[in-house]
């Protein structure tokens, strides 16, 4: 892309993020939106959880596409495109490709430009007659396919129970913005983090290493890199919580004391132990997905979960 349409493009996802910020600090329940948590240093922090001892999702979800793989992609292949919603580093997409020799074209959808392309370039490196499509674009809005790919058969992929991230009525939104994007008949393939022991959900977002602390953080630092602000990262401690009653945990930066912080020529305060509340990851039952997927007009034709019923697999129709 030419240099000055990338700086360009730079300076929107700046505005962006610049008119989130002030807009989540005004009111009286501080808020920033978790996509802001995945800027290059952010999904670098990302996935270095996804291998941290107390996440779970990560590798339980892993296994049980290993394991039921045969099954997922049974029926599909020939000559299909393979829709990914938020791709990321494709890692779990690997698993799939694997096991479709015949597919045409993998279309991954993805906010991050370097991301698709440092996805890319691994895959056409594994997979050389396979084509990438690679769609720059917010699946929260609503993404049309690409002529080629919308003309042919579509498996949607959603991985990593970043659904649980919305709230159920955006959720249903959401699952029916991809409802509609893929074709009629098409299979979408979904993973999503169940209910379980608060313990250990609590653990999963608040590690012994830190890391995760490091990742709502760095929202902060995101802030005076981006933006000239001049939050202290050492007056903020991260918070996790688990709100059975909402069935989500909750992250929030918790002000250490009393401060005052300053960005683009706005002055924000913070009254000792006043939170900015950064993320939400809701965990559902199997029952509370099927209706959140029914809700948007999807057929739940199968599910998969381990052992321990901590992730499940979904295939909607
Ligand atoms: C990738 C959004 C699903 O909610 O578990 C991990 C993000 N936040 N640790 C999740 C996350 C804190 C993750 N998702």
């Amino acid at each position: 892309m030419r240099p000055a349409v990338e700086r360009a493009e730079r300076r929107v996802a700046e505005s962006d993020f610049a008119l989130s910020v002030v807009e989540g600090l005004s009111g009286p329940h501080k808020s920033l939106p978790c996509r802001f948590l995945y800027d290059a240093r952010g999904s670098e922090l990302f996935e270095d959880i996804t291998r941290l001892p107390e996440y779970y999702p990560t590798r339980v979800e892993i296994a049980l596409l290993e394991a039921h793989v045969e099954e997922i992609v049974q029926g599909f292949g020939e000559g299909g495109a393979l829709v990914e919603f938020g791709s990321g580093s494709s890692r779990k997409t690997e698993i799939l490709l694997a096991r479709l020799p015949r597919l045409s074209v993998y279309a991954p959808i993805d906010v991050s430009k370097a991301a698709l392309e440092g996805a890319s370039r691994r895959l056409s490196g594994l997979y050389p007659a396979l084509s990438t499509r690679s769609i720059l674009g917010d699946f929260t809005h609503g993404v049309p396919l690409p002529q080629d790919v919308a003309e042919i058969r579509q498996l949607g992929f959603f991985p990593g129970s970043t659904i649980g991230n919305f709230d159920p009525p955006e959720a249903v939104e959401i699952l029916g913005l991809m409802r509609r994007t893929l074709a009629p008949q098409s299979a979408f393939v979904i993973g999503v983090d169940l209910k379980k022991d608060a313990r250990v959900l609590v653990e999963a977002y608040n590690d012994s290493a830190g890391v995760t602390a490091a990742f709502n953080l760095n929202l902060l630092a995101r802030a005076n890199r981006e933006l000239g602000a001049d939050f202290d990262l050492a007056a903020f401690r991260h918070e996790a919580i688990y709100d059975p009653l909402k069935g989500r945990i909750e992250m929030h930066l918790v002000s250490v004391g009393e401060q005052t912080v300053e960005l683009l020529g706005e002055r924000f305060h913070f009254r000792p132990g006043e939170r900015i509340h950064t993320e939400n990851s809701y965990k559902f039952s199997i029952e509370q997905f099927s209706d959140l997927a029914r809700a948007a007009g999807w057929r739940v034709s199968r599910f998969w979960t381990d052992a321990r019923g901590w992730f499940s697999v979904f295939e909607l129709r």
